[in-house]
């Protein structure tokens, strides 16, 4: 089990479809300082270089030079996961937008290439589009995509040109490996927003999908039990959380992609805390905090660093 814990910064935003989610793991320092924790200055801190200046470049379309600035952010991303664990550490990534995810699951298998890797993504969101289907070409709603390496082009909705498909191979190809998770290897918490082609690969593959009401219906310990049978398979685990799988009107708006009827801050807390102590997660992450959309101040950052504090002693714990 990794010696130590090391966070990860990652600031780019963008694959985003708002601005903002960079300013994200501010607001976590800033609610850490409110709550008179010194969490950011007991963990060694590393910051991945993100390409936002693409935000203020002629024409920053996501599928012109934003697909090529996120193929270097993957690889940035990636690289720093997998050096940090080969240095048996473990990598806790505070992320702006969930469109880097990709790169953390890309750098995960190039640590550990011959082992099977399982993950735990509680979004709102499936993030299983690629340029063929995305409903807005954001490409914070593609990550699982590039990790499972579908195209899903029977879906296809949008024309996609030669060198869009050029950056969107490179994407699925960072670290060496395609696909570097298969759809039976992945389970989803709280996904309540998706388009149909989505849809269609989770009905395909067989998808998982722990709604929020499943959720409940089943308890926490459960729900979690559940999913980690079906992970067995796998050696090692990771768990992505976006802040936008919580309750908008329970937390607050500060996400760039709210959806009602979300879990409450406290079933996350859990959730994440029953997984971690399964002991094969190797990797967490949390992204999507949007301090400059919050409707409560600061509220999603303090509540999202009450969730990090936890799972980072339950990591601790565990290690
Ligand atoms: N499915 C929608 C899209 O692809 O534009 C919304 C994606 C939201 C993604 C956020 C990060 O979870
Ligand atoms: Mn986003
Ligand atoms: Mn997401
Ligand atoms: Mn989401």
């Amino acid at each position: 089990m990794m010696e130590k814990i090391r966070l990860l910064e990652m600031k780019s935003e963008i694959a985003a479809g708002t601005r903002g989610s960079s300013m994200g793991i501010d607001a976590l320092r800033i609610a850490s300082l409110n709550k008179k924790s010194n969490y950011f200055l007991r963990y060694p801190l590393q910051k991945i270089a993100d390409r936002n200046d693409l935000l203020w470049a002629d024409n920053p379309t996501p599928f012109g030079i934003r697909i090529e600035g996120l193929v270097e952010v993957y690889q940035n991303v990636c690289d720093s996961v997998s050096r940090t664990l080969i240095n048996e550490e473990f990598p806790i990534v505070l992320s702006a937008d969930h469109g880097s995810a990709g790169g953390t699951i890309a750098g995960i298998k190039k640590a550990f290439p011959d082992k099977t890797l399982g993950v735990i993504w509680i979004d709102a969101h499936g993030d299983l589009h690629s340029p063929y289907t995305s409903p807005t070409g954001n490409m914070h709603g593609m990550p699982l995509a590039t990790a499972l390496g579908v195209d899903n082009e029977e879906c296809k909705v949008n024309d996609v040109k030669e060198v869009t498909l050029q950056k969107w191979n490179e994407l699925k190809s960072i670290g060496g490996i395609n696909p570097k998770i298969t759809p039976d290897n992945l389970v989803f918490f709280g996904v309540r927003d998706t388009e149909s082609p989505e849809d269609f690969l989770m009905d395909k593959y067989g998808i998982k999908n722990f709604t929020v009401a499943e959720t409940r219906g089943k308890g926490i310990e459960h729900a979690v039990k559940e999913a980690l049978s079906m992970l067995t398979n796998c050696d090692i685990l990771y768990v992505s959380f976006d802040v936008d799988s919580m309750d908008p009107d329970e937390v607050s708006y500060g996400t760039g992609t709210p959806v009602k009827d979300g879990y409450r801050p406290d079933e996350v807390k859990e959730m994440i805390k029953l997984i971690i102590q399964s002991k094969k997660v190797v990797a967490f992450e949390i992204v999507e905090i949007n301090p400059t959309l919050d409707n409560k101040c600061n509220k999603m950052a303090e509540t999202a660093f009450k969730i990090l504090e936890e799972t980072t002693r339950v990591i601790e714990e565990n290690k």
